[in-house]
């Protein structure tokens, strides 16, 4: 179980680098949730405090309603003015791989680098100076809050509201929590909390102000959902007439809660190419970060996506065939 003294080090060359550089442009992944938006913004904060310039950037776009109200705090390109090869260090927060920073960081290519993140393949897909990488942490914003303390900033009401958004977001209200980092969490939580928020308006906030459609749009989705291996995948699939952006979340939330189900997969088009998104129960041993890997795309143990060149058919049936392999060998054991 993870305490306040098993909780991993924040790594001594990232430490010295956000205590020694003077600038930091701070960049998640594109298409951002609350985890990476929040990741960037506290430490902006953080850093300003203890005295440094920091910058806020996202590729965007700015899908998922509940995080479109930060859009206006970040930047989609860095200036050249802060691209300075002495002073300006680039740090990835809650980005699994560089590429998925998006075009924000086109010009910057060639800046001193850092990342933090809870993506293990952020481990092996950078050539980083310096990283903070915790695979199993719930959030990016717990590694933050470690990187406030060693920097003895204080924790204020605005960047605790950003520490509890991530924490909050990437647990899915803290379902995801399991035995390992379950009180810690809470424990953290508590103590952003007592700066004065409000728990109750911060879930509201992130859950209400669904239009109707949108609704509509996840009851027709999950209509549409097929199982398969007597329930234990559901797939639901983007038509042609209902297009998927923004309700992914919740239609892996409604499928994960049939009885029996072990994994889902909601199946998008991107063009030519078709969108993948896998979730898995816990306990279930199924490691959907690593199916999503070997397709070329990332994510968690119980959370991953990954996009494949292929049309939508084409896509299922490669599901299928993974998942047949997946349950053959569980079932042999
Ligand atoms: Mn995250």
């Amino acid at each position: 179980m993870i305490t306040q003294s098993s909780f991993p080090k924040v790594s001594e060359e990232v430490l010295k680098t956000l205590r020694e550089k003077e600038t930091f442009l701070i960049v998640g992944h594109k298409n951002p949730d609350g985890d990476t938006l929040s990741s960037t913004l506290a430490l902006k904060l953080i850093l300003e405090k203890t005295g440094k310039r920091a910058y806020a950037f996202n590729s965007g776009p700015f899908l998922r309603r509940e995080v479109q109200f930060l859009e206006d705090r970040f930047q989609n390109k860095i200036p050249e003015s802060l691209i300075d090869r002495k002073e300006s260090v680039l740090v990835f927060v809650d980005c699994s791989t560089e590429d998925r920073s998006g075009s924000v960081i086109e010009n910057a290519k060639d800046l001193y680098r850092i990342i933090i993140d809870h993506h293990a393949s952020s481990r092996e897909n950078s050539n980083a100076y310096a990283k903070y990488i915790v695979p199993t942490s719930p959030s990016t914003t717990l590694l933050i809050d470690k990187i406030r303390e060693m920097l003895n900033v204080e924790l204020d009401k605005e960047i605790a509201y950003f520490l509890y958004l991530g924490l909050l977001t990437d647990t899915g209200f803290f379902h995801f929590l399991g035995e390992e980092w379950g009180p810690y969490s809470l424990e953290r939580a508590s103590r952003f909390l007592s700066t004065g928020l409000s728990a109750y308006d911060i879930y509201d906030y992130l859950t209400d102000g669904k239009s109707l459609e949108e609704i509509k749009k996840v009851s027709r989705i999950i209509e549409e959902a097929k199982p398969y291996f007597d329930g234990r995948l559901i797939i639901a699939e983007e038509t042609d007439d209902i297009k998927g952006e923004r309700v992914s979340d919740q239609i892996y939330e409604t499928l994960l809660k049939v009885e029996n189900i072990e994994a889902c997969v909601f199946i998008k088009r991107k063009g030519d190419s078709s969108e993948i998104g896998f979730r898995a129960k816990k306990d279930k041993n199924i490691d959907v970060g690593e199916i999503a890997l070997s397709l070329g795309g990332g994510g968690h143990t119980l959370a991953s996506g990954a996009t494949v060149e292929l049309n939508r058919t084409n896509a299922k049936r490669l599901v299928i065939d993974i998942f047949s392999r997946i349950f053959k060998a569980k079932d042999q054991k």
